[in-house]
């Protein structure tokens, strides 16, 4: 056991902001490998007294570094309502499920923005944002910073991506500039009222998130040389737009939908055919009472952002003519050779679809009836069976949402982004979907975990490997720490030539109905011996397994060709382009090259998309100086301040965090330069050289620097009877000291008895020449 002195040590001490060891590591476990209790691990060597463990601002103080001892330092926390925690290079942001009052208002912003030392501050979001604030001019040039935010459904990431974003419309608004205040307010509100409209399009209440975000966002706030905002840019990923035609079970639509039901007007629901009694097949669990509400806000935002009363008409019109869609439904026919009837009533709401959607009601129908085939220069007219008739109702529905949602996020862009004049550096914000494993997984949660996996990678690759060149450049030995990378993962889903993707994509480009027995054949020939991929030879449903850093996820091959070629029917697309409503004409006349059809069977698969435009965010996050916050849910049913042990460690470990103290606490938070450490603590070893240093030129060259850092550490070392054994604490570099936190306390601990006895003695040398 330790002394009480240690104790002290290890509890407390100042937190050296930026300085903490930046990396993580990764492993890979099965949800069924046998794992032991956590709490149970090691309780008994923890070393700090429990009553004590909420006092931990961050984790990597907290000493063992295990996974019951983080587990018992974040749950004390969260039971006194700390919500954030250092985890050395990492903020972990537990949900509290529960506004709390006071935590972020405007004076505790200004608290954090005005400190001198706002990493001294309690753990707080906006110490990341302050920090990402004070870096962006940085030191020599300017470098622009990235806060991605990442936690699994529910955890709490748009919530905080909101919180930034409120931070730096509040501390980098013009407080001075009088003439132009209006100008700079406007594009603060606008940028802020970019996120309820974008909520309203893309988030949807799911089992695990009421306002569960449907896509991926990254938002660049661009700031002036004055490091003010002075606008902003949104890039979204992949919209989960096939719930726009079919809900999971017990989940909803798109909030919008169900904003507009709840907060029409009667002169709306007129022109919008949507009479308050109507129910609707693509709106389930309209009694849940959620976001409806959000109806005016939305509205405002429009408004805000410069939607005139005429376009929102036009883009009202368009989601209630996708309602009015989802009410037809189609009869089995006998005869091949005839189009099937549409359902009893679904002719009333074929009609009103297409009065709403600008388009003939007979043409609709016929589109949604009738494949045209080209046979040589030749047409064939070919009639659509009842599930085809359904499939091609859906997929009009999905190309309209999906297009309409680029070309608001394309509006937003263009009222938010400044010129690039006007700006200088960038402060951005990712907020992606988390980790997804759920009973049946297909291409969604692939490419969602591949985006994870990307990340993951970023975030090892960055903070790991730069921490290792740093260590090695400076002489220090890397062997004290292990990491495995996710490469061998990224390289079975994206590599060349053969790789998940590859082969997907290949098959998508076939001209012929997929497979799913004889894909999964071909993955297993082509891919065998790949240790991250595997299959349960005696499943009936053709599935891959993979092995991601996170965990292991079974995918369905089932469907999966279809929702990666995503295919549109060109006759739908050549409806939508005469359409009178202006905005869908607008929308796709020129969009037509960008759609896969299914004749053409367009290279683009949603794959091959998503990748590139995953690629090109993983060049952009380069370019940037990172700061990762993971967000924790710290139970699964959304109940306020309750902290479940098992669901956190899990999601600890899914996110590398408590690989990530390990490694924080078994490197060196602390790196001083040779020159200042030796000025700093040369009273220790009563050092010449720190006397010197300014006089003589010669005496900081690093070999006298490096000699006489060596002296004073075996001075201090010698001195202290609590640092025996722990010259391990502390390594010198070839231009810089490296030290654990415990060393430093030691060095101030010394330096700080020595400087009071040194005031002692002139005191009393003093007095006795009075
Ligand atoms: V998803 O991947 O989009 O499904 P997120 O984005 O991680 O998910 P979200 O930010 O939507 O989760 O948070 C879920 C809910 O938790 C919010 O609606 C809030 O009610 C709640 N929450 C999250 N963070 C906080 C907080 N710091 N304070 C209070 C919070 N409530
Ligand atoms: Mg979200």
């Amino acid at each position: 056991m330790r002394s009480s002195t240690d104790r002290r040590n290890f509890a407390v001490g100042p937190r050296n902001g930026g300085a903490a060891v930046k990396g993580v590591t990764q492993r890979v476990h099965s949800p069924d490998q046998s794992r032991n209790d956590p709490l149970e691990d090691d309780v008994q060597a923890f070393l700090i007294d429990e009553d004590q463990l909420h006092t931990f601002d961050d984790l990597t103080k907290v000493n063992p570094v295990t996974p019951a001892t983080v587990l018992k330092c974040l749950q004390a926390r969260y039971s006194l309502k700390v919500f954030y925690t250092h985890a050395g290079c990492t903020l972990v942001a537990l949900n509290p499920f529960q506004p709390i009052p006071d935590l972020y208002s405007v004076d505790v912003m200004k608290e954090y923005h005005y400190a001198t030392q706002p990493q001294e501050f309690k753990p707080h979001i906006f110490i990341v944002a302050e920090e990402a604030y004070r870096n962006v001019q940085g030191q020599l040039e300017p470098v622009n910073q990235s806060l991605v935010v990442s936690g699994e459904s529910g955890a709490g990431k748009t919530w905080t991506s909101r919180c930034l974003m409120k931070y730096y419309a509040t501390v980098a608004a013009s407080a001075q500039a009088v003439s132009s205040q209006d100008a700079v307010e406007r594009i603060e509100r606008r940028v802020l009222d970019s996120n309820p409209l974008m909520e309203a399009f893309g988030n949807a209440c799911t089992l695990r998130n009421n306002n569960s975000s449907r896509f991926g966002k990254y938002i660049q706030l661009q700031m002036n040389r004055a490091q003010l905002l002075v606008g902003a840019s949104v890039q979204t990923y992949l919209l989960e737009k096939t719930r726009v035609a079919c809900q999971p079970a017990n989940e909803r639509n798109f909030h919008i939908f169900y904003q507009m039901m709840k907060g029409a007007t009667d002169e709306q629901r007129t022109d919008w055919k949507m009479p308050q009694d109507q129910c609707f097949v693509w709106l389930p669990n309209c009694e849940k009472q959620i976001e409806e509400d959000g109806f005016l806000e939305t509205a405002e935002a429009m408004v805000h952002l410069g939607i005139d009363a005429e376009r929102q008409r036009q883009i009202f019109r368009v989601l209630a003519g996708i309602l009015q869609l989802g009410n037809v439904s189609f009869c089995s026919s006998t005869n091949e050779s005839q189009p099937c009837d549409l359902d009893q009533d679904s002719e009333d709401f074929l009609q009103r679809a297409g009065d709403l959607l600008g388009v003939p009601g007979e043409e609709l129908c016929r589109c949604l009836r009738v494949r045209t085939l080209k046979a040589g220069k030749q047409n064939v007219l070919k009639p659509c069976s009842q599930a085809e008739c359904g499939v091609r109702r859906d997929c009009l529905a999905k190309v309209i949402y999906g297009q309409l949602f680029e070309w608001l996020v394309t509006f937003i862009n263009s009222c938010i982004c400044a010129d690039q004049s006007k700006w200088c550096n960038f402060i951005g914000v990712l907020d992606v979907y988390g980790f997804e494993c759920f009973q049946i997984n297909n291409l969604e949660q692939l490419c969602i975990n591949y985006a994870n996996e990307k990340l993951q990678q970023h975030f090892v690759a960055h903070y790991l490997r730069a921490q290792q060149e740093e260590y090695v450049s400076e002489g220090l030995e890397w062997s004290f720490i292990k990491y495995q990378d996710n490469q061998s993962c990224l390289d079975l889903l994206e590599g060349s030539p053969i790789s998940v993707f590859s082969l997907l994509n290949e098959e998508s480009r076939l001209n012929r109905a997929s497979d799913s027995t004889a894909l999964r054949g071909r993955l297993e020939k082509e891919l065998e011996g790949n240790g991250n991929i595997c299959w349960d030879k005696f499943s009936k449903v053709p599935h891959f397994t993979v092995a991601h850093y996170a965990g292991k996820v079974s995918y369905q091959l089932e469907g999966m060709v279809e929702k990666n070629k995503d295919p549109v029917p060109p006759e739908l697309i050549g409806l939508l382009e005469k359409s009178d409503n202006l905005l869908l004409h607008e929308i796709f006349s020129d969009k037509e090259t960008e759609i896969p059809q299914s004749k053409g069977l367009s290279r683009v698969t949603v794959i091959s998309k998503f990748k590139n435009s995953l690629e090109n965010l993983m060049k952009l996050l380069l370019t940037t100086a990172p700061h990762y916050t993971r967000c924790i849910k710290p139970n699964s049913d959304c109940r306020p301040l309750t902290f479940k042990n098992r669901e956190v460690i899990l999601q600890l470990e899914a996110c590398g965090i408590v690989e990530t103290i390990h490694i924080s606490a078994a490197g060196f938070p602390i790196r001083i330069p040779l020159k200042s450490f030796v000025q700093r603590y040369g009273p220790i070893g009563k050092c010449s050289t720190s006397s010197r240093l300014d006089a003589d030129p010669d005496a900081e060259s690093t070999n006298v620097l490096q000699q006489e850092v060596e002296k004073l550490l075996r001075v201090a070392l010698q001195h202290n009877v609590s640092c025996d054994g722990r010259r391990s604490l502390v390594h010198c570099g070839k231009t810089k000291v490296f030290l654990t936190q415990l060393m430093l306390d030691l060095l101030e601990d010394h330096r700080g008895k020595i400087l009071s006895r040194c005031a002692f003695t002139i005191q009393c040398c003093w007095l006795r020449h009075q």
